[in-house]
């Protein structure tokens, strides 16, 4: 072995000594160069200062999540009130015409729930066309482009497993229209496991760590070590609109939304949120809630489902804001809480069983039949704490939530192409089209509305609409 490399093991085992990680390097001595590199650059990048705090909070403890006693629900922008729409739909137009703001999905995820293999994104979601989840995220994109005659950048966040299949995608589809300099992507960051027992961080070989995704609270981060901020702000863009990857009838670019975000007297234009109110007190979705005057999201298995049942004097859900994760977040806002110490987003716990090789008994590998590691993650929406003035809107979980995330039953392929078969009926019965509906009020067609042809029932003005459609019909507009 070269003497450097000695030199920067033996340097490195000092430190590990330091936080009682050394057994990280009891094959060093016998990888080949480039599996020595990897594995020095893993623990590099895992930052083995910060383990024994990480291993103290998080592993050899369970963090007890406590609901602070004046928890109250968060006030909102509801569908129904009284309050200026045009006012604030002109704020965000006004954004989007000076080219301000750029779109962010989360797209790390694997998609084990729903069974299928690749990306998430890649997965055919629309009703008539099959078009992908990407693609209906692109067409809107262009389309806000259009309207607003400024490019609107892109960018996406892969993970280590699905980032070539995701540039590689979008290169076979020429970026669905888009120009290739406006959409970037960039990997998710990952922790290590833990041992639950001894907090030491797991081998998965003698040459690698074993690694999970951080989260989607990881992405804040990831957008600021890979550069996507600084290239973000160089461009002029203030405003990011946040969206998961998994929902086929979000509004990647929402101008009444952005407008609140930096224009609503309770918003400090840092992060906001949209809900969309509980369907039933079970329902399993996290609540907006305002702890110590500032907006957050508890987790439902955090909220006693006494509390989640209350109600007001109409028997409405006291609780009634459930999370989309849908935000608008401010770039200055992001750079504070990826680089200050001090907005450092928490971790989330969760036991599971990890395969690890293990250096006490010669590298065997051990696959556990119980959970045995922990695995650390950040979720996105415990940065809104730390927001001075976060607000919410409501949405109508027929106009922006169809997700795609099991393979069958609730959020499945088909009740995304029911609620996105919906939607568009909804649409065009206000143009005055008649829809053809059984006895449950279910549409009896399919229908599918591109979202170059309409992102707002607006848009249909103008477009040559058959008068009615005819049940058991296929019609793409
Ligand atoms: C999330 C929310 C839930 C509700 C719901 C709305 C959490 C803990 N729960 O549930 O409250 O708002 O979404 O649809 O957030 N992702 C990454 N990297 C990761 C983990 C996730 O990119 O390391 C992405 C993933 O690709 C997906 C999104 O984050 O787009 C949601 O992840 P999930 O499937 O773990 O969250 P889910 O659906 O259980």
């Amino acid at each position: 072995m070269p003497s450097t490399d000695t030199q920067a093991i033996d340097q490195l085992r000092s430190r590990l000594e330091a936080v009682n990680q050394t057994h990280l390097l009891a094959f060093a001595g016998q990888l080949e160069a480039d599996d020595l590199q990897q594995l020095l650059s893993q623990i590099e990048t895992a930052e083995p200062q910060t383990f024994p705090e990480l291993v103290k909070t998080y592993v050899t403890s369970k963090p007890v999540a406590e609901l602070p006693a004046g928890v109250e629900p968060a006030p909102y922008y509801a569908l129904d009130g009284d309050w200026d729409r045009a006012k604030f739909r002109k704020a965000g137009e006004d954004l989007l015409r000076a080219g301000k703001v750029a779109c962010f999905t989360v797209a790390g995820g694997q998609g084990s729930r729903l069974g299928y293999n690749g990306p998430k994104g890649c997965y055919p979601a629309a009703p008539i066309s099959g078009k992908p989840l990407f693609q209906l995220f692109a067409e809107s994109i262009r389309k806000a482009s259009s309207l607003y005659g400024k490019p609107i950048p892109w960018a996406i966040m892969t993970s280590d497993l699905n980032h070539e299949a995701t540039v590689e995608f979008f290169e076979q589809h020429q970026y669905f229209g888009l120009d290739p300099k406006d959409v970037s992507f960039f990997p998710q960051g990952s922790m290590p496991a833990f041992d639950r027992k001894t907090g030491r961080a797991l081998l998965a070989s003698p040459s690698s760590l074993a690694l999970t995704p951080d989260g989607h609270g990881g992405s804040i981060r990831a957008l600021h070590r890979s550069g996507t901020l600084d290239a973000l702000r160089a461009r002029g863009i203030e405003h990011l609109s946040y969206f998961q990857v998994d929902n086929a009838t979000v509004k990647p670019v929402d101008p009444l939304f952005l407008g609140l975000h930096v224009a609503a007297p309770d918003s400090s234009a840092e992060m906001s949120s949209k809900m969309v109110a509980k369907a039933y007190a079970e329902e399993k979705v996290g609540l907006f809630c305002k702890i110590n005057g500032r907006t957050a999201v508890v987790e439902y298995s955090d909220m006693p489902m006494q509390r989640q049942q209350e109600t007001n004097t109409d028997g409405s859900l006291k609780f009634n804001g459930g999370s989309i994760a849908i935000h608008a977040m401010s770039l200055d806002f992001l750079s504070r809480v990826a680089t200050n110490p001090d907005y450092a987003l928490p971790f989330h716990r969760a036991d599971k069983k990890v395969a690890f090789c293990d250096p006490d008994a010669d590298g065997r590998c051990v696959t556990p039949d119980e959970p045995n590691a922990v695995k650390l993650e950040m979720f996105v929406f415990d940065a809104l704490p730390l927001a001075e003035r976060s607000i919410v809107l409501e949405t109508d979980r027929v106009e922006e939530f169809a997700p795609i995330k099991n393979a069958e039953g609730n959020d499945s392929p088909e009740t995304s192409k029911a609620l996105q078969i919906e939607r568009a009926a909804r649409w065009l019965e206000a143009r005055g089209v008649r829809i053809p509906r059984d006895s449950q009020n279910e549409v009896i067609a399919t229908i599918e509305i591109s979202p170059l042809t309409a992102t707002d029932p607006s848009h249909l003005e103008g477009v040559d609409l058959p008068e009615e459609i005819e049940p058991g019909s296929e019609v793409a507009l």
